[in-house]
């Protein structure tokens, strides 16, 4: 490892164990493994992800338990001991199943009698089950679990679990907020790869299995990554991540064959194009045999696309999926194409009906190895959206739903804001597009429609900061989308105390007052942000501190429609947009009416005058004073818990997060002040409980 800092060893601090009992009783088991050998391979043929898996062993159990596990050459008759089996075979090293593949990934762990005594059994069907079960071991010891508690049969629900770096081969991270990239320095692939294995190791610690490592807007530099002279740097890459049984993609620009090809057209349907991207796969996969695949932003914000040939993104993403198909690789077509230069005279464009009217009538025009990945919400990740109506909506098409981790709308990583609460309610939502069953995670885990592949993608939030995440609270969005995504039914609760008990160690008083403060954040900051769903109150293009007409005034309209009279965007069919109707019923009747539709997504689907009254009984006027008093205060609230730690957690990361929250107390106070003069300035309506409005 790179650091032995606590900030750097992020939720794998493997601290020694300090209940004797249970650490004799785990260094007893851990202190002898048998390894049964792989079925299918020889000896010494272990593949790449068992070799991992056993020095990650070795690693958690020096530190916790402070034994070097002797490994066995024959299974022991008895005596407490650690049995791993492989239980049939899927192939060792770069030829190994993909990871996507159904099945691929799940382990059991059982206690079972040995002797007098018991022992310790873990079975998977693949390496990387493997792998995932030693992390999940390791992770049950950190947390002082009894043995019992570490039994399980665990599969994970969604079979790709995906980091999408938007990192610039310049070592700058577009939307981040962590420090620079761990990837690139200065327009290359960096050559001393130690920082990208710890950051696979954390990844996979948590069970994701796929990354995307450039930027989907894809530059000149990043666009040669898939040409001769780029390939064998990415390929370096490409091997820390598969020792971590993590699939490697590139984002591509689909003008590749005009920028780095000699072509004078992309046109998907041009034969000279097409046999282009076939010679680039073969390319591709002659230096890496395993690689995931291209995520591809076309038509979007000014990056080319089918459309300037008039041909559409079927034509686009199944030309590219063509080509990759003979490897097994993935197209991952993002759904993110709108206008992105609507003019505020046009009323009925909008932005948040674009992806279903671009994709929806392409729906089974696409190919088997084609996902979509769609966008949460449907504007832009903002701290409150309505989900997207595409999800359901498309019935012969794989698809991704998109989360973002790095907290472009949600504070940058300046302020707390634990997001799993929002992509719980966005997995959990129910799109009502079957009968039984039509919740936005059975559609992204595949169940919905029986589809082929599915999962979820995530823009990661780490950098070359020393705690990877520029805050250091802010890993437990990075741990707790690796959780969620394998498991979306555990509770946002149950992976913030996972994360804070392997953090910060098992001390009740830490253990709770973090817990809390992470749940309570994600309200806080909507709270003193954007009211009641309409968003977009952010500094133009920085997207940091409040700009209420920022985007109301710019070329890139994105509109609230504010005046003296009232808020909001009519997105009705009945006056407005007709978004509403992209919904299945009943979700498209609850949200066409301003009496059903929910309070905090009001303004997103109406315009209402400010004393219009919400269903908690409040008009929108004293909703908005009385939330951004209430947000400024819970804030500075959040400092004072945090201060209650001081002396319980190391002085480094208990200054570290001292400052960070103290920013927010003091960023918080500028938010209510700027939302609430501008309210109060325009309508006109004063606080009822007479508060300060500058
Ligand atoms: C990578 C938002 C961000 C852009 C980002 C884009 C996208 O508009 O502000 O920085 O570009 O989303 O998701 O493609």
């Amino acid at each position: 490892m790179e650091s032995e800092s606590a900030l750097y060893k992020a939720w794998l601090q493997y601290s020694e164990l300090r209940d004797g009992d249970l650490r004799r009783v785990y260094a007893e088991w851990f202190g002898r493994v048998y390894l049964e050998a792989d079925p299918g391979t020889g000896p010494g043929q272990r593949s790449a992800v068992l070799e991992t898996a056993v020095r990650e062993l070795r690693h958690g159990a020096g530190k916790m338990l402070g034994v070097d596990p002797v490994v066995l050459i024959g299974e022991p008759d008895e005596g407490p001991c650690l049995v791993i089996r492989r239980r049939r075979g899927t192939g060792t090293g770069e030829t190994a199943s993909r990871p996507w593949e159904k099945g691929e990934g799940a382990f059991s762990v059982s206690l079972r009698p040995s002797g007098s005594g018991r022992r310790l059994e873990l079975s998977a069907d693949s390496d990387r089950g493997v792998l995932y079960g030693v992390f999940h071991l390791l992770r049950g010891i950190a947390m002082e679990r009894t043995p019992e508690a570490l039994e399980t049969e665990a599969s994970p629900v969604n079979r790709l679990r995906m980091i999408n770096q938007w990192d610039n081969a310049d070592g700058s991270i577009e939307r981040g907020y962590a420090g620079k990239s761990i990837f690139y320095r200065d327009g290359n692939i960096v050559r001393d790869v130690a920082r990208i294995r710890d950051y696979a190791r954390l990844l996979a610690s948590v069970g994701i299995n796929a990354i995307s490592i450039n930027n989907v807007n894809v530059h000149e530099q990043e666009t040669r990554f898939i040409a001769e002279e780029g390939l064998p740097d990415v390929a370096r890459v490409a091997a820390v991540f598969r020792e971590y049984g993590i699939a490697l993609f590139l984002s591509i620009n689909f003008a590749s064959p005009l920028a780095i090809g000699g072509l004078n057209t992309a046109d998907p349907l041009d034969a000279g194009v097409r046999n282009w991207w076939t010679e680039t796969a073969r390319r591709i996969y002659r230096h890496i045999p395993d690689f995931g695949g291209f995520v591809v932003k076309a038509d979007s914000e000014h990056r080319p696309g089918p459309f300037a040939y008039g041909r559409d993104h079927a034509d686009g993403a199944n030309m590219l999926a063509e080509a990759l198909e003979p490897y097994g690789g993935l197209v991952i077509w993002r759904c993110f194409v709108y206008n992105c230069m609507q003019d505020w005279r046009d009323r009925s464009t909008d932005r948040a009906r674009a992806a279903y009217d671009h994709f929806k009538p392409l729906d089974g025009r696409f190919r088997d190895n084609v996902l979509m990945q769609i966008k949460n919400g449907p504007m832009d990740f903002q701290v409150r959206e309505p989900v997207s109506p595409l999800f359901g909506a498309m019935r012969q098409t794989n698809q991704v739903i998109e989360f973002q981790i790095t907290q472009e709308y949600t504070g940058q990583q300046r302020h707390l804001c634990y997001l799993i609460p929002q992509w719980k309610q966005v997995l959990d939502f129910e799109t009502h597009a079957v009968p039984d069953g039509g919740e936005v995670k059975r559609i992204v885990e595949g169940s919905g429609f029986g589809m082929k592949y599915s999962g979820v993608a995530a823009v990661s939030n780490t950098g070359d900061d020393a705690c990877w995440t520029g805050h250091p609270l802010a890993q437990a969005n990075l741990y707790g989308y690796g959780r969620l995504t394998w498991d979306p039914d555990l509770s946002a609760e149950e992976i913030a105390q996972e994360w804070v008990g392997q953090t910060f160690g098992n001390d009740r008083e830490v253990a709770e007052t973090v817990t809390r403060m992470l749940m309570s954040s994600w309200p806080i900051y909507e709270s003193y942000t954007a009211p009641l769903g309409v968003g977009w109150m952010v500094v133009p293009h920085t997207h940091y501190g409040p700009d209420v007409d920022g985007y109301e005034y710019s070329r890139w309209g994105t509109y609230h429609f504010a005046d003296r009279d009232g808020i909001g965007v009519d997105r009705t069919v009945a006056t407005g947009t007709g978004y509403t109707a992209q919904y299945f019923s009943p979700n498209r009747d609850i949200y066409e009416s301003p009496g059903t539709c929910p309070d905090e997504l009001l303004l997103f689907f109406h315009h209402v005058p400010y004393g219009h009254r919400l269903r908690s009984g409040k008009t929108v006027i004293q909703h908005i004073y009385d939330t951004h008093f209430e947000g400024a205060e819970a804030a500075e609230d959040l400092r004072g818990k945090w201060t209650s730690l001081e002396g319980k957690v190391d002085s480094e990361r208990y200054a570290l997060v001292a400052e960070r929250l103290a920013e927010q107390a003091e960023h918080a106070r500028h938010w209510r002040d700027v939302i609430n003069t501008y309210f109060y300035r325009k309508s006109g309506v004063p606080d009822e409980r007479g508060r300060r409005i500058y």
